[in-house]
C-alpha cells in the first residue's frame, strides 16, 4: 500500500525595524526585549517548503534545502519538530480513525527564491515555512500566534513571518515561553504604498553568528542593558503609533535609530562585533542626503548582522530614493558588478 501524506507552503523574509537582539533563554529562543518587522511580499523573497510522511519511509527525518541534505538533529530543528509531532499525537488521541502520521518519519524539502549566497538572512522564512508546512501536514487547528511559539524556537526572528504586514514579537515574560509570540500589528493592505530597497553590500557568510554574537552583547555590553530596559520599549509603543497613523517620517526616524542603537551594543560588545562596513556607512550618508534635499524623511535604512542596507521607502518617492540607489549602484566601484546589487521589495 503506498500512503504519502503531502502539505506545502510559503513563508517571506522579515527585516526587522525595532531588533531583536539577545536571549533570556537561549533554548527557548525567549528574547530580552520585544521587536517589529516588515514582511516582505510573498512574490519577493520567500521559502517554500514541502513536509511529506509515509509509513513506508524508513530512511528517518530528513531536510533537503536548495537540493542539499541538511543535518536535522540539532536542538532547533528537534524542537520544531518535537512540537509539531506532540500536537498531532493529541489529535490522534482524540479521533481514532485519523492516521498516525505522528509516528511515521518526515520529509521536508525546501527551496528559496532568492540565492542563500545573497547574504541575507533565511532562518526567519526558513523555520516559519517548516513548522507551517508541517502544521498543514498534521491538519492542526493552531493559530499564527501559536504557531510563532513554535517557529521561535527554530530561529527567533522566524516567529515573526509566520504573518503578513507589520508584526510584533512580544517578549513575554513567563519561563516556558508561553507568552512570547508575534501578533500582527497592521496587515500591509493598511499601508499599501510601503516599499523597502535592499542593497546587498556582501553576499559573504557573516563573521559572526546572530546566535553568539546576541550572548557576547548581553553578557559585556553596558549599553545593553538600558536598550532592552528602556529604548526598546519606549520604541516598540512609538513605532506601532507611525503603523497606526501612517507616519512614514516616525517610522523611518524609529527604524535608523533602532538600528543605530543595535549597532552601537555591537560595537559595545568586548571583543567588539563589526557588521556595518564602509560600504554599509557610505549607503547612510546616501540616504542622509536624499532626506537633505527632500527636507524630511522619505528614506530610511536598516542593517541586521551583515553589512546589507534594506532601505525603506513609500512607493511615490520610488525615483527619489530607489532611483537614487540605482543610479549610484550603476556607478560606483565596489557596488556595482556581482558584489552590488539592488533587490525591491513590497511588503506583504
Ligand atoms: C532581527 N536579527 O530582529 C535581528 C536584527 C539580527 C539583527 O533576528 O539565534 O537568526 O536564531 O534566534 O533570529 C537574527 O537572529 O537568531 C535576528 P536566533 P536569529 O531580525
Amino acid at each position: 500500500m503506498s500512503e504519502l501524506y503531502r502539505a506545502s507552503t510559503t513563508a517571506p523574509v522579515n527585516i526587522a525595524v525595532i531588533k531583536y537582539w539577545g536571549k533570556r533563554d537561549p533554548k527557548l529562543n525567549l528574547p530580552t526585549n520585544s521587536s517589529l518587522s516588515v514582511t516582505l511580499s510573498q512574490s519577493d523573497l520567500r521559502t517554500h517548503t514541502t513536509a511529506s510522511c509515509s509509513p513506508n519511509n524508513k530512511s528517518g527525518d530528513s531536510l533537503i534545502l536548495n537540493g542539499e541534505s541538511q543535518d536535522v538533529s540539532g536542538a532547533r530543528t528537534q524542537a520544531c519538530f518535537r512540537e509539531l509531532r506532540a500536537l498531532r499525537k493529541e489529535l490522534e488521541d482524540s479521533k481514532s480513525d485519523l492516521p498516525k502520521l505522528s509516528t511515521f518519519p518526515l520529509k521536508i524539502v525546501s527551496e528559496n527564491n532568492f540565492p542563500t549566497a545573497a547574504g541575507l538572512a533565511s532562518s526567519a522564512a526558513g523555520f516559519a515555512a517548516l513548522v507551517r508546512a508541517i502544521a498543514n501536514l498534521y491538519e492542526l487547528p493552531s493559530s499564527p500566534t501559536d504557531l510563532s511559539k513554535i517557529a521561535r524556537q527554530g530561529s527567533g526572528s522566524a516567529c515573526r513571518s509566520l504573518f503578513g504586514g507589520y508584526v510584533g514579537w512580544e517578549q513575554g515574560s513567563k519561563d516556558d515561553g508561553s507568552d512570547s509570540v508575534a501578533f500582527q500589528v497592521a496587515p500591509a493592505s493598511h499601508w499599501p504604498n510601503m516599499r523597502a530597497v535592499i542593497l546587498v553590500v556582501s553576499a559573504a557568510k557573516k563573521d559572526v553568528s546572530s546566535t553568539s554574537g546576541m550572548q557576547t552583547t548581553v553578557a559585556t555590553s553596558s549599553l545593553f542593558a538600558s536598550r532592552a530596559s528602556e529604548t526598546v520599549p519606549k520604541r516598540m509603543q512609538e513605532m506601532q503609533k507611525a503603523i497606526q497613523d501612517k507616519d512614514f517620517e516616525a517610522f523611518g526616524k524609529i527604524s535608523m535609530m533602532d538600528s543605530n542603537s543595535f549597532h552601537a551594543t555591537c560595537l559595545d560588545t568586548y571583543p567588539p562585533i563589526f557588521y556595518l562596513n564602509d560600504v554599509s556607512r557610505a549607503a547612510i550618508k546616501i540616504v542622509e542626503s536624499i532626506n537633505a534635499s527632500a527636507g524630511k524623511i522619505i528614506a530610511a535604512y536598516t542593517f541586521d548582522a551583515g553589512p546589507n542596507a534594506v532601505v525603506y521607502y513609500l512607493e511615490e518617492n520610488e525615483k527619489d530614493v530607489a532611483g537614487v540607489f540605482k543610479a549610484v549602484l550603476g556607478e560606483k566601484e565596489g557596488w556595482a558588478g556581482e558584489r552590488g546589487q539592488a533587490v525591491e521589495a513590497n511588503s506583504a
